[in-house]
């Protein structure tokens, strides 16, 4: 590992941290409703959990002189986003018990759990290692959970691979369980972190998607390592593999931006496993440790070059990486509706607006899976859109199908296409990093969009619409056809001509818009699309092809 003289304070509080112990045991029985050591902020990341407050009483409260509300959010890892009846009851049982009443699915198919107070952390971890689930991992400076088309994930191979690249990358220390489910508080001399993560683990987060090759619902090209699957006329099956891509950016900090990955090669099914560890390498080895806006792996990968990469990791592996042609990939599908799985479950794809699952007046969305998952045997799926699969026997679909209509859930029908396919990510009032809102903020925006398109004459037009509370994309808006990134509190910038097969970043058109003004900036570019656009020609390979400037 490389020695840099300045490295950032994270990397000297992983390294003394007794493989992520610090002092999180202690930290979380002092009574306090905060953290009490600033470090363990850090290291309860790797943990899956994050500390928080909530933001919509930050100010009055800083006003009266009062504490903080300070809540915390569980990131519950699932690979693939597939769940069992059980596992989903847990979920919604500690959402219940511990958290705000909510289930948050993630764009990278886990679930989040919002508004858990400090004192309630180990008995909520302790409910989930019952049902074989666990945060950790879910953030923190490792490989992160693997996004898996859903259509893949009924074939037992790609279900098989992504649970062996969490069981692969996991870090071996067993402070999660020691700390969060109850065990003692103890180092344990013989145990050793893995040679690849070591005690520093890597410089920051790495993350995996597959995508089917047919279609890119993942995003794949806006990952650390992309795959799809492929044969080789030689070499068999195996993949393409996609390397170096990034979306977040800060305004504060000119030198980051959006990246699209490049494609490294195809690599054989046998030697997949060995080739993405060469790469975590290459990653851990020569990430930017001295400044943790800049250490993410595209970095890495555009400083050195695709040649250069892949002949380091050759060279790693041992293994060969064939260059060919790179995968030409459709729109993604959005997974809703029912459709007959390859593995002889029927699927329905349930809408799930910005990720949400809650109880409201209306609709019961909780109560409805709640009562699908208690008759067990149905097997649930986390979608890349935040959407939910449900999978039951086909003679089941009847009964699926009243359930839906007694709770008053949404279905794909019932919502137009660009409500669809339009994601946001969380923002105000949990997140740190918010500028501006977004989930909140998705129905308003959704309505504008689709009054724009009546008003042109194209109301079901299928535009991906995506909006993020600040650069950092985690809506992965920059590839959007659409996107609104939070500027200001009240304001976002415009990004059009992102393509529906998620290959091109999208540009910049008009900055600091605010809600009221989208209309007026938008119209302008949907009225031109609906007289001008070639046939079949999606609004953002029209705004690409015209000129988005
Ligand atoms: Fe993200 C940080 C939410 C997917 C790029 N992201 C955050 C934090 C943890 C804020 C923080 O650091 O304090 C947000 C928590 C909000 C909350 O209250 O829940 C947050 N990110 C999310 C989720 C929940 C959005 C959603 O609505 O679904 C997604 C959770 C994924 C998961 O299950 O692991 C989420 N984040 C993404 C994605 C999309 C993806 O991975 O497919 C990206 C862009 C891809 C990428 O990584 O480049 C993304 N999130 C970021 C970044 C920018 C990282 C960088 O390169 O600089 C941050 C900021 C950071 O890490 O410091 C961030
Ligand atoms: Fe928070 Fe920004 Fe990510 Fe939205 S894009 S969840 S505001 S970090």
């Amino acid at each position: 590992m490389s020695l840099d003289t300045a490295l950032t304070h994270e990397e000297g509080v992983k390294a003394a941290s007794q493989r992520l112990r610090g002092r999180l045991g202690e930290d979380l029985v002092d009574g306090r409703r905060a953290l009490s050591d600033p470090d363990s902020e850090h290291l309860i990341k790797f943990h899956g959990i994050y500390a928080q407050d909530d933001r919509d009483v930050r100010r009055t409260r800083t006003l009266a002189k009062e504490e903080l509300e300070y809540i915390f959010m569980v990131r519950v890892v699932v690979p693939g986003g597939r769940l069992s009846s059980d596992q989903w009851l847990a979920l919604d049982e500690v959402a219940e018990r511990f958290g705000n009443g909510t289930l948050r699915l993630t764009t990278r198919q886990a679930v989040q759990i919002h508004g858990v107070w400090k004192g309630s952390l180990r008995d909520l971890a302790s409910r989930l290692h019952e049902a074989t689930l666990s945060s950790f991992g879910g953030c923190g400076d490792v490989v992160r959970n693997t996004v898996l088309c859903p259509r893949l994930g009924e074939h037992p191979e790609y279900a098989r691979l992504v649970r062996d690249i969490a069981a692969h990358f996991r870090p071996r220390t067993t402070a999660y369980l020691e700390v969060f489910v109850g065990g003692e508080l103890a180092v344990s001399v013989e145990e050793r972190e893995h040679d690849f993560y070591g005690e520093t683990y890597l410089p920051r987060k790495f993350k995996i998607a597959i995508a089917h090759p047919e279609e890119n619902c993942v995003d794949v090209f806006a990952h650390d390592v992309g795959l799809v699957p492929h044969v080789h006329p030689t070499e068999g099956p195996g993949a393409h593999v996609i390397v170096g891509g990034g979306l977040g950016r800060s305004y504060q900090h000119p030198g980051t931006y959006a990246r699209l990955g490049e494609h490294l090669g195809f690599v054989a099914d046998r030697d997949l496993l060995a080739v993405i560890e060469a790469l975590v390498e290459l990653y851990r080895d020569e990430g930017g440790r001295s400044d943790r806006r800049q250490a993410r792996f595209k970095y890495v990968v555009a400083d050195r070059g695709i040649d250069s990469v892949r002949a380091d990791v050759e060279s790693r592996s041992g293994r060969r990486v064939f260059v060919i042609d790179p995968p030409v990939l459709a729109p993604g599908h959005d997974h809703l509706g029912w459709s007959e799985g390859e593995d002889g479950l029927a699927w329905l794809g349930l809408p799930v607006p910005r990720g949400r699952v809650r109880d409201g007046d209306t609709v019961r969305q909780r109560q409805a899976l709640r009562s699908l998952a208690e008759r067990g045997g149905v097997e649930f799926v986390v979608t890349p859109r935040q959407d939910l699969r449900v999978g039951v026997a086909s003679l089941d679909q009847t009964r699926v199908d009243e359930m839906v209509r007694e709770h008053g859930l949404l279905t794909r029908d019932s919502l137009s296409p660009v409500a669809r396919r339009a994601i946001a990510c969380v923002a105000l009032p949990t997140c740190s990093k918010a500028l501006a809102e977004s989930e909140r903020v998705a129905p308003e925006v959704i309505a504008t969009i689709e009054e724009v398109l009546a008003a042109v004459g194209r109301p079901d037009a299928e535009l991906d619409v995506r909006i993020s509370g600040c650069p950092n994309g985690c809506s992965r808006a920059a590839l959007a056809e659409v996107a609104l990134v939070g500027r200001t509190k009240s304001t976002y910038d415009l990004y059009l001509g992102g393509s529906p097969r998620g290959d091109r970043l999208a540009v910049m058109v008009a900055e600091k818009v605010s809600l009221e003004g989208l209309s007026e900036v938008l119209t302008p570019w949907c009225a031109r699309w609906a007289v001008e656009s070639e046939s079949g020609e999606s609004f953002g390979d029209f705004v690409s092809r015209v000129g988005a400037s």
